[in-house]
Parts: structure tokens; C-alpha cells; sequence
């Protein structure tokens, strides 16, 4: 894959930086997304002159809101099990021997909260937001999304993410230990920058290590997560799911315990 539409890939003085390029869709992924950002960071992760990647999204509105709702008509687009292959994207950026950093400049929500997780540090700028919304719209993401966001936030503050959908600030992000700085948004490249530089001058080989050391110790959140997609897969074919994506599209709000109730009774019924 060399063209590509939905993301920017530039490599300079060891550093690879990829950008999720959708603004008008405040940097949703789409299946081919996915895949080229899938095809990006095998490029970074075995390339020797690359020694840390950064992940970020174009523009200041977003860094990346998740799967792309436009494109969900009782599953995503793509050719993953949930049609987006993204447990295969949340698993490479934890597989690339080197850092991934995440450059949050603006809304960190849904898919995009869970690739600030998987990242494996993450910087912020002061008008970042975070934030789960899955129940809100008929999804979830569980795996990482759910299992590695206790290991990064606690528990209890995970459940709260998960089951509230509330929006976080970035200070928030800080103090809840998903982001390691926060900077005004002038100063974000700039301080981006120095962790890169901070990072280029230690053993590569230390830092790989390192990283797959602390990834053994969580590897078996994939097996959830691969299990959870496999019910998720299912749950996208229900009333309640599509409801959550109706009325996400229709800007309204959505009926899920009525809708929930009605395929109960037909249920019933047809029994
Ligand atoms: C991101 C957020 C909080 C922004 O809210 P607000 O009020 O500032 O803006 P608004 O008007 O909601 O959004 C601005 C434009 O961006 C589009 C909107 O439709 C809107 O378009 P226009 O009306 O201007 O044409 N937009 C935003 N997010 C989008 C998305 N994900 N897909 C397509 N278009 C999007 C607010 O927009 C929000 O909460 N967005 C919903 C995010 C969402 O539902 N994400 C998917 C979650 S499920 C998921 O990510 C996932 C996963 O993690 C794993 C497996 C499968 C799915």
C-alpha cells in the first residue's frame, strides 16, 4: 500500500509520524483507515532508522473519534470481524518495538480514547478532551478499550469512563494517569519533540525490550478483546445497537431501554 487517502506518513531524523487525515469527520477511522494506518506503522515499526513513532490526528478539532458512524450500517465497513479491523490496529501499536507516542490535540473519544491507551506514552494539549461513548451509541469496545484502560486508570475510573460516557479535560487525562503531559497548544509539537529527542538517545534495544516487557504482563487483554469483538459482531446486528448509530446520525437522542423492550417482547412472542 503506497497511496495513501485517510492518513499523512512522513519519516524524519528518526521519527515517524502518522496522522489520521479525516477533519471532516473529526478524524474517524473508517476500514481503510484502518488498514493504512495498519500498513503505516509496520513500515515504522521495522525500519532501524525510525527509533520512535507519534500517532496524532490533523487539525485541532480531533485526534481521532473513533469508528467512523457514517460508515456503520449494522457494522462498520472493512474486513475485520466488526468490519474496521481494529483489534488488529490496537494490537500493532503495542507489537511496534519502539515507543508510539499519541499527540492529543483535540477530542481523544470512543476508538480514538482506546489508541491514547494502547499508545505507549501520550501528550496533551490543554484543549484535549477524552472520553468513552460507546454505550451512548450503541458499541463498545471491549479489550483494551475496557481491560487496559483499569490498567492505566483504575478500575473504578474505568467503569466511570465506560458507563457514564462523561468528557474528561486533559487535566483530568492527567491527573487520571491516561496522559503524561499537558502542554498549551502552541507548545504541543515543541514538547512532542523533546520526549522524541529524550527517547533517541537511549538504547533501542533497551526500549524494546522494555516495552515488551510491560505488554507480557497485559497480553492477555487481546484474548478478551478478541472475544468481545466476536459478541460485539453480534450485538451490532441488534435494534439496540443500530438505535444508538440512528440517532447519533439523526442528532438526537436514543431510545435504547424502549427499543431494548420491544425486541424482548417480539422475542417472547415468536417463541
Ligand atoms: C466527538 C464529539 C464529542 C464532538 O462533539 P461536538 O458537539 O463538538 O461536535 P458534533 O457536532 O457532534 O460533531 C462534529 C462533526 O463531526 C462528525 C459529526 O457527525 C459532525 O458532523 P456534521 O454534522 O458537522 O456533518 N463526527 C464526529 N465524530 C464522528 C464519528 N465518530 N463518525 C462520523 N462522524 C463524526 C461527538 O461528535 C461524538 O461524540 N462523536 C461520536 C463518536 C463516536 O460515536 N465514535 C464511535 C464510537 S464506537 C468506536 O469507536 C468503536 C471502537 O472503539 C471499537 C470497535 C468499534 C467501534
Amino acid at each position: 500500500m503506497s497511496n495513501y487517502t485517510d492518513i499523512l506518513f512522513e519519516a524524519n531524523a528518526g521519527v515517524a509520524r502518522i496522522t489520521i487525515n479525516r477533519p471532516e469527520k473529526y478524524n474517524a477511522f473508517r476500514g481503510r483507515t484502518c488498514d493504512e494506518l495498519i500498513d503505516a506503522l509496520h513500515k515504522a515499526a521495522w525500519d532501524r532508522s525510525i527509533g520512535v513513532v507519534v500517532l496524532t490526528g490533523i487539525g485541532d478539532k480531533a485526534f481521532c473519534t473513533g469508528g467512523d458512524q457514517s460508515a456503520h450500517d449494522g457494522g462498520y465497513d472493512g474486513r475485520g470481524l466488526i468490519g474496521l479491523p481494529v483489534e488488529e490496529l490496537q494490537g500493532l501499536i503495542r507489537e511496534v518495538p519502539k515507543p508510539v507516542i499519541a499527540r492529543v490535540n483535540g477530542y481523544a473519544i470512543g476508538g480514538g480514547n482506546v489508541l491514547v491507551t494502547c499508545c505507549d506514552l501520550a501528550i496533551a494539549s490543554e484543549t484535549a478532551q477524552f472520553g468513552q461513548v460507546g454505550p451512548k451509541v450503541g458499541s463498545v469496545d471491549p479489550g483494551f478499550g475496557t481491560a487496559l484502560l483499569a490498567r492505566v486508570v483504575g478500575e473504578k475510573k474505568a467503569r466511570e469512563i465506560w458507563y457514564l460516557c462523561r468528557r474528561y479535560t486533559a487535566q483530568q487525562a492527567l491527573a487520571m494517569g491516561l496522559v503524561n503531559a499537558v502542554v498549551p497548544a502552541a507548545e504541543l509539537d515543541a514538547e512532542v519533540d523533546r520526549w522524541c529527542q529524550e527517547i533517541l538517545a537511549m538504547s533501542p534495544t533497551a526500549l524494546a525490550i522494555a516495552k515488551r516487557s510491560f505488554n507480557a504482563d497485559t497480553d492477555s487483554i487481546r484474548g478478551i478483546g478478541g472475544l468481545g469483538m466476536q459478541a460485539l459482531s453480534l450485538y451490532y446486528g441488534t435494534p439496540e445497537s443500530q438505535e444508538g448509530v440512528a440517532a447519533f446520525m439523526e442528532k438526537r437522542k436514543p431510545r435504547f431501554r424502549d427499543v431494548a423492550n420491544q425486541s424482548a417482547a417480539k422475542m417472547k412472542e415468536e417463541k
